[in-house]
């Protein structure tokens, strides 16, 4: 093993994530080289996600971290396993709930990090060095609801969009950004008391029901790709979980005033799908329900059905919806798994499974970009990433940088024919 790939020293503080909430950074040092990163942090977090923290917060993270850090002096940067491993020794628990998700997510980027600056690479060449890589195609939210936004929001998280039509990285941006800002002026214009908020990702945050958030949306992407020549789609992620009543067996779309049972709840979504021409939908059935999820990929043949809180990127849960083929896609979030190899080894398990991937943000992000580089490694087809907002663009600006590359100019292509008709 080369001596310059190895860890040299590791220092954690505690730092602030975009929501404002605390989150713990990490520094290690990689022979010359200094690798950073600082963990995000979810909102509508999946029951079975690695443990953010331990008790007590950013602060005993950081004080645990002084007991075992000497285990990770020396331990080569540039396999991106081997520090990852280790800590999932310290913490002998299933979910990290011992050092704490954050610190391994911290700990292990941090480490690619700095591995590939010494290697002088970029970070997706040190993860995936052989080729051929992709761009991921953007898809971010411009209307959001649920556990990102106010009362008065819809019940569903996110009202996404993604330029399908786009030929490369900066017509995607342009694409998706031009529907965020024609989106914000048809708000104004419905609604004189619209306040212009937007919600934790950037997305607006209008005082607005399901339906006609979905139209609203939907008028908006037409109106866009018919002035850009850019076909734009939309996507969901319903986020279900977050109303699910597991006492009633109901959806609970409380802000709406409607109750859906789980069979009317695949109703509803195939027709939204239908409607809408969703090229993309998220979490439509609660956390547990891989039965529900397998009878609606059944129904869905034209869009990615998207697991995130039922995956929680995890290579098991993964398999699990394999076998019955409760979707076609799947959400990696590096923190849900809690280290980087993890994430990676979840990303293996899809490629098996041939299952799409979508790499992701967390509602509360940082204005890091390190995720940009994990989407093009992992093969992922999309970045889910928002629209606007610093610590989204972050991640959108250096897909731009890396198109610069020889290795990745070209986008991925989405599997569903873009005009096709549902
Ligand atoms: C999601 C994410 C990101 P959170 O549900 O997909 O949009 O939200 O980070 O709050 O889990
Ligand atoms: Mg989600």
């Amino acid at each position: 093993m080369a001596q310059r790939y190895v860890v040299k020293d590791v220092k954690a503080r505690l730092c602030y994530n975009s929501r404002g909430d605390p989150t713990i950074e990490a520094d290690v040092t990689v022979g010359d080289s200094l690798g950073r990163a600082m963990a995000p942090a979810g909102a509508s977090v999946g029951k079975y996600e690695a443990q953010a923290l331990p008790q007590g917060g950013v602060k005993e993270a950081i004080r645990l971290l002084g007991q075992y850090k000497r285990r990770l002096i020396g331990l080569d940067t540039s396999d991106p396993y081997a520090l990852n491993d280790e800590l999932r020794k310290i913490d002998g628990t299933d979910n990290y709930s011992k050092i704490g998700g954050s610190t391994a997510f911290a700990l292990t980027v941090a480490a690619a990090d700095g591995a590939a600056k010494a290697k002088r690479v970029p970070l997706f060449k040190l993860l995936s060095p052989k080729g051929p890589h992709y761009l991921p195609r953007p898809i971010g939210n411009v209307l959001g609801g649920g556990k990102h936004a106010g009362k008065a929001t819809p019940d569903i998280q996110e009202f996404l969009v993604c330029a399908t039509g786009a030929k490369n990285i900066l017509d995607a941006v342009r694409a998706n950004t031009a529907v965020h800002k024609d989106l914000g002026k048809r708000l104004e214009k419905t609604d004189p008391n619209f306040t212009g908020g937007k919600g934790d990702e950037g997305a607006w945050a209008p005082r607005l029901k399901n339906d006609e958030a979905l139209e609203v949306v939907y008028d908006s992407v037409r109106a866009v790709s018919d002035s850009t020549g850019i076909e734009s789609r939309m996507g969901l992620d319903v986020a279900s979980s977050s109303f699910w009543d597991e006492k009633k067996q109901i959806y609970d779309y409380s802000r709406s005033g409607v109750k859906r049972s789980a069979g009317e709840q695949v109703d509803y979504i195939v027709k939204l799908v239908n409607d809408y021409r969703l090229i993309y939908v998220e979490d439509p059935l609660h956390e547990e329900d891989f039965e529900g999820f397998a009878e609606l990929t059944k129904k869905i043949k034209v869009a990615y059905v998207v697991g995130d809180d039922l995956l929680v990127t995890s290579p098991e849960k993964l398999r699990k919806a394999a076998g019955i083929g409760a979707c076609n896609a799947c959400i990696l979030k590096v923190n849900q798994a809690g280290g980087l190899g993890d994430a990676l080894r979840f990303a293996e398990a899809a490629r098996e499974a041939k299952f799409t991937i979508i790499t992701s943000h967390r509602s509360g992000d940082t204005a890091e970009a390190h995720i940009a580089h994990v989407a093009v490694a992992t093969g992922s087809k999309m970045l889910k990433t928002g629209v606007v907002g610093g610590e989204r663009i972050a991640k959108l600006n250096e897909l731009i940088r890396i198109s610069e590359l020889d290795e990745a100019t070209k986008m991925t292509s989405v599997d569903f024919q873009p005009s096709s008709q549902i």
